[in-house]
């Protein structure tokens, strides 16, 4: 296996936080105070203090980080789906701060987002966020603030939590319900980092970029600390399972940084819902793959005692923290890991089964493995493109909007920025949707990671994934594979600007975001 090689640049990090880049907004709100006044006359459902907060990962690793309430991961937030709700945010921090919610349905100027013109909580100021939670599942608030060369703002702090909308009728019996955060902490910046895209990568290859740019790779963020929520592997209580329990697990990657991959030793994951979304097919699996904000709800049957390591597959992201010990009762020793097979990842896996074809014999000729870059390839992508058009299992759009995604390794000095359709952010009115129409994305990666890539405020259906058509995969995040494909739906049905960007914070620092907007 293939060691970390990295270039730890701490002094850096440091030189460049002093020059950290201010956007005039929020520039605005620190000199002018947009705060509102403190509310007197009605308590808000829900108050929130941006703080400074530690982190007992271990009893010898203790950080310092920015948190909600007093914790990090701040506290799950129960909303009822269709009940408005008020969310007192106070900002105890000399940063203005952005909360956002993400995966609901809910007007721009509570989104929290600057590019969608949501104001900022002033420093040691206060704002009022009042929406009506929908649809119901597991969504999460963090901060979406853009941090650049400080590693010590937006999602690089411990501004993360849960929040769960509960659904009108309550899902399946269960016994215990767990709400896990996977993490990294304390960030660096590297040039060399082996991401664990090898781990994630699922089938074929059909985008690359027509001249691969072979320029040195400029700087991205990697951790050597991990964590479930607040504990790495080994530190805190254990899960504590009875055998027979059905213990249903809601995961959330809150990483600023990687895609990951986790399994459960000895157990599988009844999963039943893709970023909190109900999925049409639900699946029993031996790993999950949840890029950077991607949710996964799952059941698990507690049917074979002993203690157990749920956690990340790599060895040395476990090493590093990232699990956690399931024990069952009256059980005794050390916790157990298994390798689980390497399966791909793959969405399709819960869609509804496409009439005439199953995944392994519905792909299209150039989803068929062979090595793509010639010219005949292009050919073949050309026709590709005719099928993604012409998908007929799923109602056609009244549009087709392309985007390409692409790297310029050290584009921003030492940092790679990405480029979305050959330019980075901002784009003028290239991405304009008209009310009630419905509008097919097609994300072409031609670049060599893969891109959780987000919509604001909108939900997506995945009807092509790498060459395998589906429906009824309803996500607001969706992981692009290196050099992948994949085609979303989605219905323009909530007016104003919405934020679409990579959920890797230096890709959207550096570029990788784009603004839609209605004509
Ligand atoms: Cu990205």
């Amino acid at each position: 296996m293939q060691r970390r090689h990295f270039l730890q640049l701490g002094s850096l990090a440091l030189a460049q936080r002093a020059s950290a880049r201010i956007t005039p907004a929020a520039q605005a709100a620190m000199q002018m105070g947009t705060s509102q006044p403190a509310p007197t006359s009605t308590k808000a459902d829900i108050t929130l203090r941006i703080e400074p907060v530690t982190v007992e990962l271990a009893p010898d690793k203790i950080l310092s980080t920015i948190g909600y309430n007093g914790t990090s991961p701040g506290p799950v937030l129960r909303m009822k789906e269709g009940r408005a709700i008020s969310v007192d945010v106070f900002n105890d921090t000399d940063t203005p701060e952005l909360v956002h919610w993400h995966g609901l349905l809910i007007p721009a100027d509570v989104d929290g987002v600057e590019e969608e013109n949501t104001p900022f909580v002033p420093p040691r100021g206060h704002r009022r966020y009042t929406f009506t939670p929908t649809p119901s599942g597991s969504r999460w608030y963090h901060s979406h603030a853009m941090a650049y060369a400080d590693l010590h703002k937006g999602a690089y702090t411990g501004q993360f939590g849960f929040a769960y909308i509960e659904p009108a009728q309550t899902p399946g019996a269960y016994d215990q319900e767990h709400f896990l955060a996977l993490r990294d902490w304390e960030p660096f910046f590297t040039s060399s980092m082996e991401d664990d895209d090898d781990d994630t990568k699922s089938g074929p290859e059909p985008e690359k970029p027509a001249t691969l740019n072979t320029a040195p790779n400029g700087l991205e963020v990697s951790s050597m600390t991990y964590s479930i929520n607040d504990k790495a592997l080994g530190s805190g209580e254990p899960l504590r399972v009875k055998p027979g329990q059905r213990v249903l697990l809601h995961l959330l990657n809150a990483s600023a940084i990687e895609n990951r991959r986790i399994a459960f030793a000895g157990h599988k994951f009844h999963v039943l819902a893709l970023d909190g979304n109900p999925v049409p097919t639900p699946q029993s699996i031996e790993s999950i793959v949840l890029g950077a904000g991607e949710r996964v709800c799952a059941l698990v049957e507690m049917n074979n005692p002993g203690i157990w390591i749920l956690g990340a597959t790599q060895p040395s992201i476990r090493a590093m923290g990232l699990g956690l010990v399931v024990e069952y009762e009256n059980q005794r020793g050390q916790p157990k890991w298994i390798d689980p097979p390497k399966d791909p990842w793959d969405y399709t896996l819960f869609g509804h089964p496409v009439a005439g074809s199953s995944a392994a014999s519905s792909r299209p000729g150039l989803f068929s493995g062979q090595p793509s870059g010639s010219t005949a390839d292009q050919a073949q992508a050309s026709s590709a493109l005719e099928q993604a058009r012409a998908l007929k299992h799923v109602p056609a759009p009244d549009q087709i909007i392309e985007m390409a995604f692409e790297k310029v390794p050290a584009g921003a000095g030492k940092f790679n920025t990405f480029h979305v359709n050959g330019k980075p952010y901002p784009h003028e009115n290239e991405f304009l949707l008209k009310q009630g129409a419905r509008y097919r994305l097609i994300f072409r990666n031609r670049t060599d990671d893969a891109h959780p890539m987000h919509l604001h405020r909108h939900q997506l259906e995945l009807v092509d994934f790498n060459g395998t058509p589906t429906s009824g995969v309803i996500k607001d995040t969706v992981v692009v594979p290196f050099y992948g494909r994949a085609t979303v739906d989605f219905t323009a049905n909530q007016p104003g600007l919405s934020l679409f960007h990579c959920h890797i914070q230096s890709h959207m620092d550096y570029g990788f975001k784009a603004l839609f907007r209605y004509a």
